[in-house]
């Protein structure tokens, strides 16, 4: 055996780790216990017509109780790290002001449990639940949001650091609560506000981010990690012709200009403000400074691609064909090459020490057999070619140093409700059982072998 040596000819490093991820009110439950207050996703999801079939987060996976042994399949499945989120409303109720003494208390249970089975605990400090009371006074378009978000994330990490979490992220997917939460509509709080406001609570949202950096760090015990996780375009070069390569690198910088280029560059590109004209946001260097805090990992969340092409003025995205293959979400195109493209592009833009995957995955239409089987062939394929391509990114100089499949379980998958499953763990919502699909003895197969045969 020689050793794996760090983007080497193995690709995978060793020491890489391989976990999967939730999001609290995806799988939590028990919105009513523990005095915990209510998030906008609770309002909207029992707002008639917001969410498929009616569905609300009331009782999910009810993870709140079955946490123990949720962590018993993790360790059976072999996963190695775990990255769950905190519910803002059940430290803070309404947002601010005094903490609730007992609101981690729940955290602290789960994060002494994974350490006790060897699971590293990754902790994401926002994944969209904003507390209601906070939307009541505006939410992401009132300032005063950033910096009671910064207050409770220094507040949860300082309290996790001791309790042993090493690993936060500050937020999720910036892109897709601020586009769709305020931009269309479709997901909490079910606002439409117009290109101008978005665009200016898009910045309060990185303020948020970058003074909540700086609360944890100020809070945490040392040797904490702070990245966040965000989902961008992944432009995937149509050709290997050099001037397409190139495309997809101007693709990456500009289609994301509002996320992850604004926070790891410090600045909003030029286009991007030129394209915007009066309505771009306000904004100081002092902001900008804050935005860009400097951060100890970046965590990417992959599914789908975005094929480009050189164009003059540089770069054309193509348009998807309609008989292009697709998973049980429309959206969630099969087309594994951003799991190489995203993380290379990413490097080769702005050099982070650090990158996770933060999520990868996809829906299927999940069946039990007769035998009590879930055979998710479609999934196993699926993340057989995304963790290929991940292995490429690797040997292409990509920083990837943990990878989380989305999801562990079946859970409310925001505003399809339970209508789409994306768990490697099949979920009965009738009594709770879990039933690990084919895909997770793929996964734990590929976790023992460190993924040596993709
Ligand atoms: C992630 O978002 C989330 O972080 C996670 O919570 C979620 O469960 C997971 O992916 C799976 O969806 O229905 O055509 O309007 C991924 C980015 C943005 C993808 C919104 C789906 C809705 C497309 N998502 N998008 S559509």
């Amino acid at each position: 055996e020689k050793p794996s040596e760090p983007h080497g000819p193995d690709g995978i490093p060793a020491g890489f780790l391989w976990g999967a991820a939730t999001a609290s009110y995806q799988v939590e439950g028990a919105v009513h216990e523990g005095g915990r207050g209510a998030s906008i996703w609770d309002t909207f999801s029992h707002t008639p017509g917001k969410v498929q079939n009616g569905d609300t987060g009331d009782v999910a996976d009810d993870f709140f109780h079955r946490y123990r042994d949720d962590v018993q399949l993790m360790k059976r499945m072999g996963l190695q790290a775990f990255r769950f989120s905190v519910a803002w409303p059940r430290v803070f109720p309404s947002g601010s002001g005094t903490p609730l003494v007992q609101g981690l208390d729940f955290y602290k249970k789960l994060v002494d449990e994974l350490h006790a089975n060897g699971i590293e605990p990754f902790c994401t400090l926002y994944h969209w639940d904003l507390p209601q009371a906070l939307q009541d006074n505006g939410g992401w378009e009132n300032p005063d949001t950033a910096r009671h978000l910064a207050d409770y994330e220094g507040y949860v990490a300082g309290e996790l650091s001791r309790a042993g979490v090493r690993h936060f992220f500050t937020m999720n997917e910036i892109r897709t609560f601020a586009e769709l939460g305020y931009g269309n509509g479709t997901h909490a709080p079910g606002l439409a506000v117009g290109r101008k406001r978005l665009a200016q609570l898009t910045h309060t949202i990185l303020m948020g981010h970058g003074l909540s950096v700086q609360a944890i760090r100020a809070h945490s015990a040392t040797g904490v990690r702070v990245g966040l996780c965000e989902n961008p375009v992944a432009p995937v070069p149509a050709t290997l012709e050099p001037e397409d390569v190139r495309a997809a690198a101007l693709a990456m910088r500009e289609e994301n200009a509002a996320y992850l280029t604004a926070i790891l560059e410090g600045r909003y590109t030029e286009k991007y403000l030129r394209r915007l004209e009066d309505d771009a946001p306000r904004f100081t260097a002092d902001e900008m400074r804050t935005i860009s805090s400097p951060l100890d990992a970046v965590g990417l969340n992959f599914y789908t691609s975005t094929y480009v092409r050189s164009a003059p003025g540089g770069y054309e995205v193509l348009p998807t064909p309609s008989d292009f293959p697709h998973t049980a979400s429309t959206w969630l195109t099969v087309s594994p090459e951003c799991m190489h493209w995203g993380p290379r592009l990413v490097q080769e833009l702005w050099q982070p020490k650090t990158i996770y995957i933060t999520e990868n995955g996809c829906s299927a239409a999940d069946t039990m057999t007769s035998r009590g089987e879930v055979l998710d062939t479609g999934r196993v394929m699926y993340l057989r070619n995304c963790l290929g391509q991940m292995r490429q990114a690797i040997r292409n100089g990509a920083a990837v140093k943990g990878y989380f499949v989305w999801s562990l379980l079946d859970n409310f998958e925001w505003a399809d409700g339970y209508s789409k499953r994306f768990g490697v763990v099949y979920v009965d919502y009738g009594n709770q059982t879990r039933t690990p699909k084919l895909s997770a003895q793929f996964y734990s197969s590929m976790i023992a072998s460190n993924g040596a045969d993709l």
